[in-house]
């Protein structure tokens, strides 16, 4: 068949109903925060000024970036939002979808959540004109060409990375087919880690992630943010806003000497709507009542580690593809594991796991943990305010699942 007979057909014009109802109150709000300039450039933006949107936009910018991220004002992120909107149209006017696509996902990153829907939409819509151009451009032939390779992962080889002690003690609990009433009972009220094998067979992205060629078809032009560094706790880490094929070569190309990029702790599947479609929602994270917080991307290199630190939710942390290395301490260690005291860093442990102080925490040592190494297919539930530190032993793809109870 014909990519022709495909053929997305696309509206004149990109359509943004919450940008049309909400822009006067938005404007409104953001003159009483004194955004006058903004306002007037905004304003110049709807009526069709293309340099109007761009300053708009790097005017709500600057506001972001004018101190600490919680310290910023909501409304200016709404306002980068509806100014990255005006400029995407556009761009969608003059056929540039890629252009379109990187200040939508700008809009969805740094913005706020008022004109989220529109973002997504208008993101949905671009997307798949941008995919179809580039069907009839590169063709997309199969090239098998697979994130992980088998080689890539030497059992005896990875002793060399783990912290002290790995893997000698108490391994976490595998179990198969395990019914909700009885993850229920013997898991989630007692606060007992375990890892829930052949959970996963069904989903669509146990096959598709290993495939470079799909990642890039349904991400390579999406923006997203990486974490560049040995990890948050050290100095010299940074965030970047790259796209999702260069972090692709990133990883393949990186080696064990190389700073990590890890795109970690990311709301990458209410971005990018094909990969949300790879997944389902484990029936295990409906347990308790509550509801699902909040569902996050881990996709980097083998060598990415993310510190001991502890979560308030209950936590589904399945992997996709490649394998990690997971320590797990009680939450009742938390007084031995030394949480920082600064309240950004307070569910950080000061105690590095790879390279232990043994001056400063003498006892760190001795404490008792479980672990294991995650494997591919296998999902672990972490229960909340355990504390946990994570290692990717080969290229690795997880995605977490985090939920709260009734009432909390
Ligand atoms: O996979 C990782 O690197 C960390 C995952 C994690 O900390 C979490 O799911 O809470």
């Amino acid at each position: 068949m014909s990519t022709a007979a495909h053929a997305v057909a696309l509206p004149d014009q990109l359509s943004t109903p919450i940008l049309d109802s909400e822009s006067h109150y938005l404007l409104l709000s953001i003159s009483s925060h004194g955004g006058y300039a903004y306002v007037s450039m905004a304003t110049l933006a709807a009526s069709g000024d293309f340099r109007a949107a761009e300053a708009a936009r790097e005017m709500a910018w600057e506001q972001l970036h004018s101190g600490p991220w919680h310290s910023v004002l909501p409304v200016w992120r709404d306002a980068y939002s509806m100014a990255c909107l005006y400029v995407a149209k556009f761009h969608y006017r003059n056929g540039e979808f890629k252009d379109a696509l990187r200040v939508l996902d700008m809009g969805f990153i740094m913005g706020g959540m008022l004109l989220r829907k529109d973002l997504v939409s208008a993101i949905q819509i671009i997307s798949a004109k941008a995919r179809e151009n580039d069907v009839q451009t590169h063709g997309f032939e199969k090239s098998e060409h697979k994130l992980v390779r088998e080689a890539e992962f030497q059992k005896s080889e990875v002793f060399r990375f783990l912290p002290a002690k790995s893997l000698s003690s108490k391994i976490v609990v595998k179990r198969s087919a395990l019914s909700l009433e009885t993850f229920l009972r013997e898991h989630f009220l007692c606060g007992c880690p375990v890892i829930l094998s052949d959970y996963m067979t069904h989903w669509p992205a146990r096959t598709k992630w290993n495939d470079m060629d799909y990642l890039i078809k349904v991400a390579g032009d999406r923006t997203v943010p990486v974490e560049v560094g040995k990890n948050y706790l050290c100095r010299d880490w940074k965030q970047e806003l790259i796209t999702f094929s260069q972090f692709l070569e990133r990883i393949q190309s990186n080696s064990s000497s190389d700073v990590p990029t890890y795109l970690a702790q990311h709301p990458l599947f209410d971005q990018i709507n094909e990969l949300r479609n790879d997944i389902c929602i484990p029936d295990y994270c409906f347990v308790g009542g509550g509801e699902l917080r909040s569902v996050n991307a881990w996709f980097g290199p083998a060598g990415t580690v993310t510190p001991l630190h502890r979560d308030p939710h209950h936590n589904i942390l399945a992997q996709v593809v490649g394998k990690k290395y997971i320590r797990l301490y009680p939450a009742s260690l938390s007084g031995e594991l030394h949480p920082y005291s600064e309240t950004m860093l307070c569910n950080s442990s000061q105690v590095d796991l790879d390279n232990i102080d043994e001056r400063e925490f003498s006892n760190a040592c001795d404490l008792e943990f479980m672990d294991c190494i995650l494997e591919e297919g296998e999902m672990m539930y972490i229960p909340p305010k355990w504390w946990h530190y994570v290692r990717s032993l080969t290229t690795s793809f997880s995605v977490s699942f985090w939920w709260s109870e009734q009432g909390s």
